[in-house]
């Protein structure tokens, strides 16, 4: 069996006192890389050799280099160009091959061409019958590894013509060392009870520990990058003083999902289209019931100086149950029971960070089901300033300062806010949100005084993650094809550090 390079090269220092690994290479014909591979597990096995570092500069061709060594030099690619009566030098210049031009000045000044003015338009001739492309010869020479007889002009100037370059190559100088041997006898890497039981341990040679090794990476659980950025909402709206609304029903009733937020029953938001309608059970019969009549009195008739939407409100369109499109509906059970709460109405700041379900055409940012976010609070004469004011302190604390607020319309807000940011890391303004004020039409009939006005906002999850993690497609993001080394290897992030 072959000895393995570790057990040539100790058998190769048995005799030579010192030796090169380039050398070595050259020696066992073998890739310079191995050597200093075999190298590095020799020294696993203790000081059998000592190796110096040294560097060695060579000079190598370059890649034009090697095509004047395959095709010529410039200047003798251009001379040969040049046909006995003479060309023009336009022409020749597309005759010359890529390095005409400079061929073309060595060539003048080689004395091999000249440049004939007394026609027009001039034509180039040759100067002489034959050249010697020495050019050429002297690159071969390298080629063939004698470049260190080139003369020091000569290197200068092809270096200058980027034809020659020169590389440093690090090598080691090897010699026997303290614990030289000539085979590498086996390093245990476990000492054993049968060891330390037979005292063999103390002829056996041990592998050194490597305290660098990185241990294996204890297997644990890992949160999802979604859940990451929950947390960082989570920890955002408890700063600022909100409390969390229980979002522990994803199945809800027309009436709160829709009606309770002053949204009419013909709204195109609650056909099929738009949102999934469960089967079993089908309907929802447990309503407050005085509230229900109010509701049902402002969507048909109107009231607190609003005229309504003047349609005949149905109860079983109202009872109808649905997987929820928003957790706006949570916000309507919260502040209804605000109202209606021992003592009264108290101010009240409240966040939801939960699924919602909406039957879209599914695209690569949209599933049937996302996260959604959203802030709600209620106090005496809060204006749409409060809510902008609010935005801007929420939007801070992701790391975001600049905010635009376009015009919008909600069925349950009014006045209502789509809300742009300018994304430092995107370099462009991207849509953030949705906001408003929510209607009086929806507020007095849950019993809520007069003077309180409602403000909230929502969001996604989903796209700020998207966006955090460099995700494109929400499929990468969530679902079957989610690569779990996204999540374990997911840094902790912080949204408003870039
Ligand atoms: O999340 C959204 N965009 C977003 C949010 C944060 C973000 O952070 C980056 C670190 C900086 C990046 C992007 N959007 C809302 C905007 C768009 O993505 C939008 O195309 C998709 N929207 C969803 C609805 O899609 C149909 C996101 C979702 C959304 C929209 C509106 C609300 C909630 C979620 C709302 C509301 C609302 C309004 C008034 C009162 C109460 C709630």
């Amino acid at each position: 069996m072959h000895p393995d390079l570790t057990e040539r090269i100790l058998q190769h220092l048995e005799t030579a006192d010192k030796v090169d690994t380039l050398d070595l290479a050259g020696l066992f014909s073998e890739d310079h890389q191995k050597i200093v591979g075999a190298l590095k597990s020799i020294q696993a096995h203790g000081e059998l050799v000592t190796a110096e570092t040294a560097t060695h500069k060579s000079l190598g061709l370059t890649d034009e280099g090697r095509a004047v060594v395959e095709h010529g030099s410039h200047e003798a690619l251009v001379y040969a160009a040049v046909p006995p009566e003479g060309i023009a030098q336009a022409a020749l210049m597309a005759a010359g091959g890529p390095n005409a031009k400079v061929g073309f000045s060595k060539a003048m000044s080689h004395g091999w061409i000249l440049v004939d003015k007394s026609v027009s338009p001039p034509l180039v001739r040759r100067k002489v019958d034959t050249i010697t492309d020495a050019v050429r010869e002297q690159l071969q020479q390298v080629a063939k590894g004698k470049g260190g007889q080139l003369p020091a002009k000569e290197v200068a100037d092809f270096k200058k013509r980027k034809l020659l370059q020169e590389t440093t190559t690090k090598s080691f100088v090897l010699a026997r060392g303290p614990e030289f041997a000539t085979t590498l006898t086996k390093l245990e890497t476990d000492l054993t009870v049968e060891m330390l039981a037979s005292g063999l341990w103390d002829q056996l040679k041990f592998k050194s520990y490597n305290f660098d090794a990185l241990g294996a990476p204890p297997t644990r659980g890992h949160l999802h990058p979604l859940l990451k950025v929950r947390t960082e909402f989570r920890q955002i709206f408890l700063e600022m003083g909100f409390s969390e609304m229980p979002t522990n029903n994803y199945v809800e009733s027309s009436f709160w999902n829709f009606d309770a937020l002053y949204q009419p029953q013909q709204h195109p938001a609650r056909d099929a289209h738009d949102t999934f309608f469960v089967n079993n059970p089908a309907r929802s019969h447990k309503f407050p019931q005085d509230y229900l009549e109010r509701v049902k009195k402002v969507h048909s008739q109107g009231g607190y100086g609003s005229k309504g939407y003047g349609y005949d409100w149905k109860l079983e369109e109202a009872q109808k149950n649905l997987l929820r499109t928003h957790t706006t509906a949570v916000s309507a059970r919260m502040l209804y029971k605000l109202a209606n709460q021992e003592g009264g109405f108290k101010p009240a700041k409240y966040f939801s960070i939960d699924k919602v379900f909406r039957n879209e055409t599914l695209d690569a940012t949209h599933l049937a089901e996302f996260h959604q976010v959203e802030g709600v609070i209620a106090d005496v004469g809060l204006t749409l300033g409060d809510l902008i004011g609010t935005l801007y302190e929420f939007f801070r604390k992701l790391g975001i300062t600049q905010l635009e607020f376009k015009p919008a319309y909600n069925p349950y807000t009014e006045p209502s806010m789509e809300i742009f940011c300018y994304h430092p890391g995107l370099g462009k303004w991207i849509e953030v949100g949705n906001s408003g004020v929510f209607r009086p039409e929806m507020l007095l009939p849950m019993g809520l005084p007069e003077n309180v006005n409602v403000i909230a906002w929502g969001l996604s999850l989903e796209r700020p993650t998207m966006i955090k993690y460099g995700i494109n497609n929400i499929r990468d993001l969530v679902g079957p094809k989610v690569d779990l080394k996204m999540v374990e290897e997911g840094p902790i992030c912080r949204l408003d550090h870039a």
